[in-house]
């Protein structure tokens, strides 16, 4: 099938999902074009079958608001014609949904009927996309979209909930390459560069959005590391970054912890990491948890959202009330205390992750792309 993939290529969870399940797509066979306005940040596997089609918004000083959609839903015309491509999958509905909804209308103008699915990621449906200034539209695109997907149970709730949705919204659980994982293990972990043998280390990975809720990161290290000794590493970049330094600093623990800002390495952070923080407002699923846990590591995370899918009580980890820093530092002492116990939560949070593998959730998709094809066109 030739599939056209749009998605927001920077560092968050619903680009990185487009972009691995683009690649995956590719290697059994389909031929993917991107179409966005960079290059996704993990499409570092260019071939044959892959193609990248950049979205450019020309600046005019009239315009306060560089119109996006518009530029997005020409593009989408342009390289649908050219490349006759047959479906188009779009991330996130802000304003994927929106502009694919106009190009499908053009297309038919000119005598070509396409379909077009929506995932939801999330941020799109429970802290943007249902604010007023958004609703109608979002609702409008998903109740238009040929096929709709979420990544959680949770999401799809929401949705229903938030929303006036005529759809059925199909749950697809987000995924891992475990091979990545495997063959990252057999790397050289250089743990020594970070901790000395006797220190946990323990890690998180965001955006460093307020959703991620950074200070509670920092908040909860400073408690382990009363009774344990271990470094944190804050992977990634965002608007609650320096707040997060100035806190290090007052709290005196500048020592134990690194900024590593954003990183393209993330198995081999992952592949000496401990335990994995996860303490967000909400998460319509948590990739960043499920990723830690194909690395065996354990997670420590709120209990929101799609997060009790991906985590499990005692078994992968644990989970908290959302700001609840003291149950999340004693869970977290409760894991890393002792090696036996680390070693048991190391290898059920793999076992859990094997789950969420590209091979069990690609058919998924793959099998959404055949039906509306069929009953569209
Ligand atoms: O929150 C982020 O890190 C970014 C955001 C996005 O839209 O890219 O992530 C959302 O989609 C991810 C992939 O499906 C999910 O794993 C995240 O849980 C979700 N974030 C939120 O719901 C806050």
């Amino acid at each position: 099938m030739k599939i056209g993939i749009v998605c927001y290529p920077t560092y968050g969870g619903s680009g990185v999902v487009a972009t691995e399940l683009g690649i995956a797509l590719s290697k059994k066979g389909h031929e993917v074009h991107f179409i966005t306005y960079n290059q996704p940040v993990r499409l570092n596997a260019l071939s044959e079958k892959i193609f990248f089609h950049e979205v450019y918004v020309e600046e005019y000083p009239l315009f306060h608001y560089q119109p996006y959609e518009l530029a997005l839903s020409s593009k989408l015309v342009e390289t649908v014609k050219e490349y006759n491509i047959e479906i188009l999958h779009v991330h996130y509905a802000i304003p994927h949904a929106y502009a694919a909804y106009m190009a499908k209308q053009m297309l038919k103008a000119d005598g070509i009927d396409i379909p077009f699915v929506t995932t939801l990621h999330g941020t799109d449906i429970t802290l943007v996309g249902s604010h007023p200034n958004y609703r109608k539209a979002v609702e409008f695109s998903i109740n238009n979209s040929d096929a709709v997907t979420a990544v959680s149970k949770s999401l799809k709730e929401d949705t229903i909930r938030l929303f006036n949705i005529k759809k059925e919204v199909h749950v697809i659980y987000n995924f891992i390459d475990i091979e990545k994982y495997l063959l990252a293990e057999q790397e050289p972990c250089l743990r020594g560069n970070l901790a000395t043998p006797k220190e946990r280390i323990i890690t998180h990975i965001s955006n460093f959005r307020p959703v991620k809720r950074i200070a509670d990161v920092i908040q909860i290290f400073y408690k382990i590391q009363q009774s344990i000794d271990a470094k944190l590493l804050m992977v990634g970049d965002g608007p609650d970054r320096d707040s997060a330094e100035y806190l290090v600093r007052d709290l005196g623990i500048a020592d134990q912890v690194k900024f590593l800002g954003n990183s393209m390495e993330l198995s081999k952070i992952l592949c000496l990491t401990d335990l994995f923080l996860l303490p967000s407002q909400t998460e319509s699923f948590g990739l960043a948890a499920l990723e830690a846990m194909a690395a065996k590591t354990p997670v420590i995370s709120t209990n929101t959202g799609g997060l009790p899918e991906v985590n499990i009580q005692g078994v992968t980890g644990y989970l908290s009330n959302v700001g609840d820093i003291d149950d999340m530092a004693k869970n977290a002492v409760k894991i890393l205390k002792d090696d036996v116990t680390l070693e048991k939560f190391k290898a059920s949070a793999f076992k859990f992750a094997e789950r969420f593998t590209i091979d069990a959730i690609l058919p998924q998709y793959e099998e959404v792309y055949r039906t509306v094809k069929e009953d569209c066109c």
